[in-house]
């Protein structure tokens, strides 16, 4: 036994991180459009005005994928590109984008997977408050109704949210990305709540619209690792807790009202009033049954038990594996991450990010070379294999990135694709660990 036989093997992008033609085609602004146009928010000083110019190129990334062996490719819509202001008309030019690019997908057979929301929020919502707005959730509603509408005829795998930690943590309470502000708990709770108001209300329009819709829900995770047999109680309590100052940023606080209708515990009694007001009728959207969830995991955390049973981390050695952009290399955070979301949610369970940053170059021989990226992607899969055979269910693994893209606040520093890309020309080459990734695909991993 090993990986099913129908895992799904791809590779993901996101809107803003790729396309450009940040204003073409009607397309209205979305606030990472007016976020990296402010002078020091990102590091060097790029936008994603152009990015990968995936916009007019999707026929040669397409031929890519083609290349690579993908069965699946994982992208975002543009928000924005479908309404220009969020809500209101919509953008012809923008549908007809996503068509041409969901037929040449299917031409290829390569499966579509569409996020909804990977943060390129239309930035006249913002100014309506954004997701602090009890607005969103109808706004969010109308706009996936136009997407199932549009393409439920021929993508049968959406994902409502691409990590809420992150697009509400960083933009919201640390303020490094867009929108790039520091709200207090009280505001949080009621934007995170608005966030799954949002998923219900899109979940019941992709059931009512798409026939044999799957649905699934994003969460970026940095699971906690045992460091012995008798660690593993301790982690998975660490992995699950969330209380005062870490809720944006955990994992029950989204995932147990989805799955079970209530929001933990601990969260409810420690803000009391400050939790704003939750309708019933909310709560039965946001828990209808999805298909899937979704986990982005690039790093983890050791941890043993402390004399209370509590997960107490354990810092990497000195000079421990790191990749560029600075994370650990931690194979075995694929391993427990999966295996602690399966055994607590009974979920099928996509990795629907997995990769690393390189400091990716071309060499002499016009070739991108990057062993360090086959071997993180090599340990890594090894690890989702033994959780799959220990018996998590895992449908399938999406690498990030199909290409090196516009990495948000780090801007073009930070190169994460198995596809290398030369700004200044757009030219594309796919790296080593393309070939590497399409020699696993083909042999549906039983060569790791
Ligand atoms: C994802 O975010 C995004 O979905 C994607 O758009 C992005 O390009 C990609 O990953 C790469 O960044 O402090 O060492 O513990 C990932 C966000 C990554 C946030 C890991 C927390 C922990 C690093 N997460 N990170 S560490």
């Amino acid at each position: 036994m090993s990986f099913r036989k129908d895992f799904v093997w791809g590779a993901a992008t996101a809107s803003y991180q790729i396309e450009g033609a940040y204003n073409e085609d009607g397309k209205g602004s979305s606030i990472w459009d007016e976020f990296t146009h402010i002078d020091g928010k990102i590091l060097d000083k790029s936008t994603g005005d152009v990015a990968c110019d995936h916009y007019h190129r999707y026929k040669e990334d397409v031929r890519l994928m083609h290349e690579l062996g993908l069965k699946a490719y994982r992208f975002s819509i543009a928000w924005p590109r479908i309404f220009p202001d969020g809500i209101g008309s919509v953008n012809q030019k923008g549908i007809d984008f996503y068509n041409n690019l969901i037929d040449e997908l299917l031409s290829y057979g390569i499966e579509p997977y569409i996020t909804l929301y990977h943060w390129d929020l239309p930035y006249a919502l913002y100014l309506k408050g954004g997701w602090l707005n009890d607005d969103i959730a109808d706004y969010f509603e109308r706009y996936t109704t136009v997407v199932a509408e549009n393409f439920g005829d021929r993508v049968k795998n959406f994902i409502t949210f691409n990590e809420p930690q992150v697009f509400i943590g960083c933009g919201c309470l640390e303020g490094s990305h867009a929108p790039g502000f520091q709200y207090g708990d009280k505001d949080l709770l009621r934007m995170c709540h608005n966030v799954l108001r949002a998923h219900g209300r899109a979940v019941r329009v992709l059931r009512q619209t798409v026939p044999d819709v799957k649905i699934g829900f994003t969460s970026a995770a940095s699971p906690l690792v045992p460091l012995t047999e008798n660690d593993v109680e301790a982690a998975r309590g660490g992995f699950f807790s969330c209380g005062r100052g870490n809720f944006v940023f955990s994992q029950s606080f989204w995932h147990d009202p989805i799955a079970f209708g209530k929001y933990p515990e601990a969260i409810l009694s420690t803000y009391g009033e400050d939790f704003p007001a939750v309708d019933e009728e909310d709560m039965k959207l946001i828990s209808a049954p999805i298909d899937f969830i979704g986990l982005n995991i690039y790093t983890g955390a050791f941890v043993k038990a402390d004399e209370n049973g509590y997960a107490q981390r354990i810092p990497c050695y000195r000079g421990h594996p790191r990749t560029a952009i600075g994370w650990d290399v931690v194979p075995q955070s694929l391993y427990w991450g999966t295996k602690f979301f399966y055994d607590r949610y009974k979920l099928t369970i996509f990795i629907t990010e997995n990769g690393m940053s390189a400091h990716d170059c071309i060499s002499l021989d016009g070739k991108v070379h990057d062993p360090n990226r086959i071997d993180y992607l090599n340990r890594y899969l090894l690890e989702l294999k033994k959780s799959a055979e220990d018996g998590a269910d895992i449908g399938g693994y999406f690498q990030w990135s199909l290409m090196d893209n516009f990495e948000w606040a780090k801007g073009y520093s930070e190169r994460f694709g198995v596809i290398y890309v030369d700004y200044e020309t757009q030219n594309r080459i796919i790296k080593d660990s393309g070939y590497w990734f399409k020699g696993i695909i083909e042999q549906n991993g039983e060569n790791l």
